[in-house]
């Protein structure tokens, strides 16, 4: 049974985008040597348990922090929001909610303004902000553009066990839905929303939860994405390697998933389309559909449908993680008694799936 939410009595905060992650890492030279050496972020600023990192494109002081700690999970994920008086509303919309709340003056994170946290109804940690400290962009400094440049952050996507429950609170906060995925009894295994005009800011993964599934940054081409697989095989770190490289069905991005030493899902993403205007169709995949998350049809990992990251609360404790109740995609597709179709109808050339495995 899906659960509803009150309806607070103010339209929601005006978020532009999906704007930074925090993760906890547990080796922080570990991670530098990941997220700088081999993916190429730029280090806008580090001390001793924290760097501070954006892409080449990004003039916000930075889109990714990895803050030392004992246990690896996400800190929080933020969205940046129209103006200053939008972090007003959403201090507001949230304590209608109910929900934990943390107004943070500006400079609680190096580089955010005046900025709220709270834990979302999903038990995600979530901050809203729109003021941040300017840096320069280096959109056009090929000279330090390595060949596999990373432009921007591009969504993040989390595990959650209600997926409608999940698509009703964000588009009660203003998201769309781009893409689903359903099955012929209209369960909803996984869905894309957005607020800037793309496939997604968010994705929603039905699984145990909350956990953070995957951030995701883009690139502006697909060599780009060859040519960081082929980095990591000259340094034999192929193993960080999770899926991909490969072209989804869903959103129709050219993808690679990583896994950084602390095993924290990393997408590298290029290539989805326009979704800004109002009228924007929806595309439902079958979750049969062979092609859906991969549209040459090559098998998911089962470790991308089972792993993920744990979250934590304001005060940094992790959070419990419930198990999802309703039919599991991974069971679906790699347990054994399931058919899926590259040809819809053509059930002979449908294969066994417990087979992919
Ligand atoms: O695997 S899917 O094709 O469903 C997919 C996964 C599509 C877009 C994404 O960003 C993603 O992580
Ligand atoms: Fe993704």
């Amino acid at each position: 049974m899906t659960m509803s939410l009150p309806t607070p009595s103010i339209a929601p905060p005006d978020v532009i985008r999906c704007a930074y992650a925090e993760l906890v890492v547990t080796d922080l030279a570990a991670s530098r040597a990941f997220y700088v050496d081999v993916l190429g972020l730029v280090v806008t600023h580090e001390d001793a348990d924290t760097i501070w990192l954006r892409a080449f494109e990004e003039y916000l002081h930075h889109s990714l922090v990895l803050r030392r700690g004992d246990v690896a999970a996400l800190g929080v994920i933020a969205y940046r929001v129209r103006s200053a008086a939008d972090v007003d509303v959403a201090e507001e919309y949230y304590r209608q909610l109910g929900v934990p709340l943390e107004r943070r003056p500006a400079g609680t994170t190096r580089g955010i303004g005046d900025a709220v946290r709270i834990v979302d109804p999903l038990g995600f940690p979530v901050e809203f902000f729109y003021d941040a400290e300017h840096v320069e962009r280096f959109t056009r400094r090929y000279d330090v553009h390595g060949a596999g440049a990373i432009s921007r952050l591009d969504h993040f996507n989390v595990a959650t066990p209600d997926v409608p429950f999940a698509r009703s609170y964000y588009e009660q906060l203003g998201f769309r839905v781009s893409e689903d995925i359903q099955d012929e009894d209209e369960t909803v295994y996984a869905a894309w929303m957005f607020r800037k005009s793309t496939v997604h800011d968010v994705a929603l993964t039905g699984g145990d939860g909350p956990r953070l599934h995957h951030i995701a940054f883009a690139t502006h081409e697909r060599s780009q994405i060859l040519h960081l697989c082929d980095h990591l095989g000259a340094l034999r770190e192929s193993d960080k390697i999770e899926r991909g490289p490969g072209r989804h069905g869903v959103s129709n991005a050219f993808y690679l998933y990583l896994r950084d030493p602390d095993g924290h899902r990393v997408e590298i993403y290029t290539h989805d389309y326009y979704t800004g205007d109002p009228d924007n169709p929806v595309v439902t995949w079958d979750v049969h559909d062979n092609q859906r998350r991969d549209w040459w049809g090559t098998p998911v990992v089962p470790s991308w449908y089972t792993d993920a990251s744990l979250v934590l609360d304001l005060d940094g404790v992790p959070q419990p993680v419930v198990a999802r109740s309703d039919d599991r995609e991974s069971d679906v597709t790699i347990g054994a008694d399931g058919f899926s179709y590259t040809r819809k109808g053509d059930t002979d050339t449908g294969f066994k799936l417990g087979a992919q495995v």
